[in-house]
C-alpha cells in the first residue's frame, strides 16, 4: 500500500500518529507552506516565521531520518496556495492509494478533510492527535458523568490517569491545588531569567526575509528573533526553564511588570503547540524536579496543572462544543475591537505594555491576555468574535483549539458560562497590587469613572479610545 501522509505545520513531532500507521518503505511525506494557512487570519510576523522556519527543519529532520519527503515552500506554492490544492498535486504524482492525516487542531480544516475520500477519489483516514492525554472519547466519558465541566475534576482525573504528582493513589503534600499559595505580588528588585534565547540560523534568516517581503502589513515586529525552530533547540530552551524560573513559577503566576515580559513563565506554549515539545515529557521532567528536591511543590503543581489540567481540559470542551462554539456571544456583546489592539496606541499604560510587548514578541503571559486585553474588551462589550481573530492572529502559540475556548470561554464568558463559573474581570485595585503599570499610568486607578485629561465619561480608558460607554452593561463581578 502506497501511503500519502500529510503533515500540518503544528505536526512538527517525530511520533505523529499518521507516521505510526505507516513505514518509511510505502510511505510519500508532504509538507506545503501554503498562503490559505498563512492568512486565514493576519498572523503576527514572528508566528508566520516560527511556524515556516519550524516547519523548514522539521522536514530536514524527517528526509535524514530516512522519509521520502516533498517540502512545498511558499514561493513554490504561490498566491493561491491551499493544503487541498497541494494534496491534489502530490496525489496525481505519487498516485497514493490512501491518505494519512493527523487530526488537525482546527475544525474548520477538519471538516474540509472530511471531504477529501471524495474529491480525491481516495480513502482519507484521519487518525486521533495522540500527543494530547486525554482523548475526545475520554472527554466525553467524563463530561457525561459531570454536572458542571469544571477544570479542577477533570485536572484529577488527569493526575490519576498520568500518575503525575501522586503518592499510593493520593495527591503529593496531601492537596490537589496549590493555587491559594500563588497570588504573591512581585518583591521590589526581583529579577527573572527569562527564557531561553535562540540565534537565528540561515534557514530562519530566510524565512524572515520572506515574511518580511510578503507579509510587510502584518502585526508585528521581526526583529531580535529568538524562538528555538527545532527540537533540540526547544528542549534546551525547556532546561533551561526547569533550572531558572519553574522554581518560582506558583509564587508569581497572577504578578505583572512593566521590566518583566516573561516574569517565570515557561514561554514553552509555542514550542508544545507546534509539536516540538511534548507536554507529558515537560509535565513529567517538572515533576522530576520537585523530585530531586529542586523545586517546591507549589511549583511543581501549578507548571503541571496548566499543561494536563488546562491544557487538555479547554481542547477538550473545543472537540465537544463546536461548531457552535465559536459563534457564542451570550453577553450580546457587539462593539467593534478598538484600532489600538492593533497598534499599542492608548495612554492606559497597562494595555499599552501588554499590546506593545505582544507587537514585539508575539508573546504575553496569560495574566496579560486575560486581565488586561481580555478585561478592557469584556468591559467595553467588544463582540467576542472580533477578539479572537485578534487573539488566534496575535500570538505565536495560538491555534483555534486552545485560543477559542480562552478567549471566548474563559475571558469573554460568551459561552454564558461553560468554562468559568462567572466572568472574570479584573478590577484597576486587582491590577495596582499585582502590578506596577498603575503608578505609570496617564488614569487616576482609584477614580473609578473620568480620568484625567479625559473626556468626563464613562469608562475612562473608552472614553481614552473613542468608544462610548455600553448602553446595555452586562453583570461584571469584578475580580479585587
Ligand atoms: P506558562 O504560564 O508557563 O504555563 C505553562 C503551560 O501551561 C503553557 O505553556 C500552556 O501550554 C499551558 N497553559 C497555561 N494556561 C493555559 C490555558 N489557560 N489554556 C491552555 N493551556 C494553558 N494558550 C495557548 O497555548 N494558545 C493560545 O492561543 C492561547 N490564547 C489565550 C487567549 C486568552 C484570552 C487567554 C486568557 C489565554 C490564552 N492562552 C493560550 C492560555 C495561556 O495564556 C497561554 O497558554 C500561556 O500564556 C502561554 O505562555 P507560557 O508558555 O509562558 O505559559
Ligand atoms: C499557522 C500555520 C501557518 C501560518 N502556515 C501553515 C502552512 O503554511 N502550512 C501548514 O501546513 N500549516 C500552517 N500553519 C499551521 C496550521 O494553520 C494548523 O495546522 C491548523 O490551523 C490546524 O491547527
Amino acid at each position: 500500500m502506497r501511503d500519502l501522509v500529510l503533515i500540518l505545520g503544528d505536526q512538527l513531532s517525530p511520533s505523529l500518529s499518521s507516521l505510526r500507521r505507516t513505514d518509511k518503505s510505502r510511505a510519500h511525506l508532504l509538507m506545503a507552506e501554503v498562503m490559505e494557512e498563512a492568512a486565514y487570519v493576519p498572523h503576527h510576523k514572528k508566528k508566520l516565521a516560527f511556524t515556516f522556519s519550524a516547519m523548514r527543519h522539521h522536514g530536514a529532520a524527517l528526509e535524514k531520518a530516512g522519509w521520502t519527503l516533498t517540502y512545498r515552500k511558499l514561493e513554490e506554492t504561490g498566491k493561491e496556495g491551499s493544503l487541498a490544492r497541494e494534496v491534489a498535486r502530490a496525489v496525481k504524482e505519487y498516485r497514493p492509494q490512501r491518505l494519512l492525516i493527523t487530526e488537525p487542531g482546527e475544525y474548520r480544516l477538519k471538516k474540509e478533510m472530511e471531504s477529501w475520500a471524495e474529491r480525491f477519489s481516495l480513502p482519507v483516514e484521519i487518525c486521533p492527535d495522540t500527543r494530547f492525554i486525554a482523548s475526545h472519547e475520554e472527554f466525553a466519558q467524563w463530561a457525561a458523568g459531570c454536572k458542571d465541566l469544571r477544570m479542577e475534576y477533570f485536572y484529577r482525573e488527569m493526575r490519576r490517569k498520568t500518575g503525575l504528582l501522586m503518592e499510593g493513589g493520593e495527591p503529593c503534600g496531601g492537596k490537589w491545588n496549590f493555587d491559594a499559595e500563588n497570588r504573591k505580588s512581585l518583591p521590589k528588585g526581583q529579577r527573572f531569567a527569562g527564557p531561553q534565547r535562540t540565534a537565528p540560523d540561515k534557514t530562519t534568516r530566510d524565512v524572515l526575509k520572506l515574511v518580511e517581503k510578503r507579509f510587510a502589513a502584518n502585526m508585528g515586529s521581526l526583529s531580535d528573533f529568538w524562538f528555538a525552530v527545532t527540537r533540540e533547540e526547544a528542549e534546551t530552551a525547556r532546561n533551561h526553564f526547569l533550572k531558572t524560573a519553574l522554581p518560582l513559577f506558583g509564587d508569581y503566576q497572577d504578578a505583572m511588570a512593566r521590566e518583566e515580559r516573561f516574569l517565570a513563565h515557561s514561554v514553552l506554549s509555542i514550542y508544545m503547540n507546534a509539536g516540538l515539545l511534548d507536554p507529558l515529557e515537560t509535565a513529567k521532567a517538572a515533576e522530576a524536579e520537585y523530585k530531586a528536591g529542586r523545586v517546591p511543590l507549589n511549583a511543581a503543581e501549578g507548571f503541571i496543572r496548566q499543561i494536563i489540567g488546562w491544557r487538555e481540559y479547554v481542547r477538550g470542551i473545543y472537540w465537544q462544543r463546536m461548531p457552535g462554539y465559536i459563534e457564542a456571544n451570550a453577553l450580546g456583546a457587539e462593539r467593534p475591537l478598538p484600532g489600538f489592539y492593533w497598534t499599542g496606541d492608548t495612554q492606559l499604560a497597562c494595555l499599552k505594555a501588554a499590546i506593545g510587548q505582544t507587537i514585539e514578541e508575539a508573546y504575553a503571559h496569560h495574566i496579560q491576555r486575560l486581565m488586561l486585553t481580555g478585561t478592557f474588551a469584556l468591559l467595553t462589550g467588544v463582540r467576542p468574535q472580533e477578539l479572537h481573530e485578534w487573539y488566534l492572529a496575535v500570538y505565536a502559540d495560538a491555534y483555534e483549539w486552545v485560543e477559542a475556548p480562552n478567549t471566548l470561554g474563559m475571558s469573554q464568558y460568551a459561552d454564558g458560562g461553560l468554562l468559568g463559573s462567572k466572568p472574570y474581570a479584573a478590577s484597576g485595585a486587582y491590577i495596582n497590587r499585582m502590578s506596577d503599570h498603575c503608578k505609570a499610568c496617564a488614569y487616576k486607578v482609584k477614580e473609578k469613572t473620568g480620568a484625567p485629561a479625559a473626556a468626563p465619561s464613562l469608562p475612562a480608558c473608552s472614553a481614552r479610545n473613542n468608544i462610548s460607554p455600553r448602553s446595555n452593561p452586562a453583570p461584571i463581578y469584578a475580580a479585587s
